[in-house]
């Protein structure tokens, strides 16, 4: 068996340039960390963009970035700043990413963006075929790379690829509004084995494919030509133990050792033993439903003023793709409507929004998942949302209240939490004031179940069980099956 190659947009480090030196230093990010069972020892690569447009790269440090790259067993695929904005901010993030997420009015069909999108996608099948041999197993990730598993079958028809898209895969109602829609299909069906967070995210892909390219579809496989292709889900899972014993450690800590953060929220919850604090995390994108999460706070402290100087919302919303339109009106929409509720309800003693927009360290994350009383997450629509697991994993004793979108794909496995629609705000209104009333012994029940499935099905498993089915499906002989 041959090497692994992971491809994935980004490579999961970050360069830091500094007095003409080159540092490497290694992404914590969730993907990152799921694929280490994966990108492990020497016989695997990744292939990716650096982060830093080819005009920003100087001539003389090529060289050393390449050599930096290649101690963490990466690889770089260059990109001008034109290509980062066409296939990035262009295709990628204002025509597929708002359609995948049922934002039809947000998505713009630009046929330069595809263009550049094509472009880019076989740069990428390129330097994966320049680094390939035919025993090798290719697994490229998400909706900015669906191309590549087609335009690397070309070159080499008997290697093994699978494809895993990180967002939803929206119904054929929606997907059949894209003019490139049947390239997309058959950019995703050069793969051996396609991947989705849940089956109705596969079950949308199927149908597209039965009715746009008229595939025989029997079950999860897809016939064409001489090739059987395999579809199946597969949720992802977080580093369960990471979270966890951060989280242990975090609840050990001293004052003299806390954070200024966790100082903060340790002082405000001695003071108040029965203030009950909200969290909310996301990227600051449209499809996390922050704005409507804003409205429906407002909502609920009119509907309950009871609880008002008794909680508080802690808004985490990370900057993102700030330089596409749609995210700097929500920017603005969003620091509007802080405002607004801050001033109609603040008193002397109370402000009850705390707004953050920054990204903060992993510390003071866990600081923020231990201290909160209740998670409130409610995505639009979202391919999983690792957040929602991640403040689960890190209720060390079990209490805690997870409000979750019924939208999140994460919702199909945590049953247990308190579901809803993010756009019923009468519902959601109820759910805090349930949430806040909950007993601990109702909280411990349901999060001990949750812990459980989190552990057993963590990401290196999620990773491992991509590997496995790739190499199972690559290992049959379809020979009796061409049509
Ligand atoms: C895409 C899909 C799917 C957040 N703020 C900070 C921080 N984070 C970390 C969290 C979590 C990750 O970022 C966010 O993951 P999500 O899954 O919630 O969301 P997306 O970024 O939209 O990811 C999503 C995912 O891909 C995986 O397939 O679940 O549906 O949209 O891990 O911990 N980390 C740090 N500081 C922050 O301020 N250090």
């Amino acid at each position: 068996m041959g090497k692994t190659i992971i491809i994935s947009n980004r490579l999961p480090v970050q360069l830091q340039i500094s007095n003409g030196e080159i540092t490497a230093i290694p992404s914590v990010g969730g993907l990152a960390t799921g694929m280490k069972s994966v990108h492990s020892g020497g016989d695997s690569l990744w292939i990716g963009w650096s982060g830093l447009t080819d005009e920003e790269i100087p001539d003389e440090l090529a060289p050393k970035i390449d050599k930096a790259l290649k101690e963490h067993g990466s690889s770089k695929v260059n990109l001008t700043s034109s290509e980062v904005d066409g296939f990035y901010f262009g295709f990628s993030n204002r025509t597929i990413w708002p359609l995948f997420h049922y934002f039809l009015e947000y998505s713009e069909f630009e046929l330069k963006n595809w263009d550049i999108y094509k472009k880019v996608n076989q740069k990428f099948a390129d330097a994966i075929l320049e680094a390939a041999d035919d025993d090798d197993t290719i697994w490229v990730h998400d909706y900015q790379l669906m191309l590549v598993p087609q335009m690397v079958r070309e070159k080499k028809p008997d290697i093994s690829i699978g494809f895993f898209l990180h967002i939803p895969f929206p119904s054929f109602e929606i997907f059949r509004t894209l003019p490139w829609r049947e390239k997309i299909l058959e950019g995703l069906l050069g793969s051996d084995l396609i991947g989705f967070h849940t089956y109705d995210y596969e079950r949308h892909f199927l149908s597209s494919v039965r009715r746009l390219l008229g595939l025989d579809v029997s079950f999860n496989d897809i016939y064409m030509d001489d090739r059987v292709i395999k579809v199946d889900s597969f949720p992802m899972g977080i580093d369960y133990k990471k979270f966890n014993e951060a989280a242990k450690e975090n609840k050990k800590n001293q004052p003299e050792n806390q954070s200024e953060l966790q100082r903060r929220l340790n002082k405000h919850k001695d003071a108040d033993k029965e203030a009950k604090f909200f969290l909310s995390i996301d990227r600051l994108d449209y499809t996390k439903g922050i704005a409507k999460r804003l409205y429906a706070f407002e909502y609920f402290l009119n509907k309950y003023p009871q609880y008002k100087e008794k909680v508080r919302l802690i808004i985490l919303a990370v900057p993102s793709r700030s330089n596409v339109p749609q995210y700097q009106l929500l920017k603005r929409e969003i620091d509007e409507l802080v405002g607004r509720i801050n001033g109609e309800f603040s008193t002397v003693s109370w402000t009850p929004i705390w707004y953050f927009y920054r990204s903060m360290p992993f510390e003071n994350l866990i600081d923020l998942y231990t201290s909160c009383d209740i998670a409130w997450l409610t995505p639009i629509r979202d391919g999983m949302n690792l957040v929602a697991k991640e403040y689960i994993a890190t209720r060390t004793d079990q209490t805690g209240v997870l409000i979750l979108s019924e939208m999140a794909g994460s919702a199909n496995e945590m049953n247990e939490a308190m579901l809803v629609n993010p756009n019923n705000f009468e519902q959601t209104a109820d759910a805090l004031k349930e949430a806040i009333t909950m007993p601990k012994e109702e909280q411990r029940e349901r999060n001990s179940i949750l812990q459980k499935r989190l552990e057993r099905y963590n990401v290196e498993k999620w990773a491992n069980d991509f590997m496995d089915s790739l190499l199972d499906q690559k290992g049959k002989d379809f020979s009796h099956v061409a049509r």
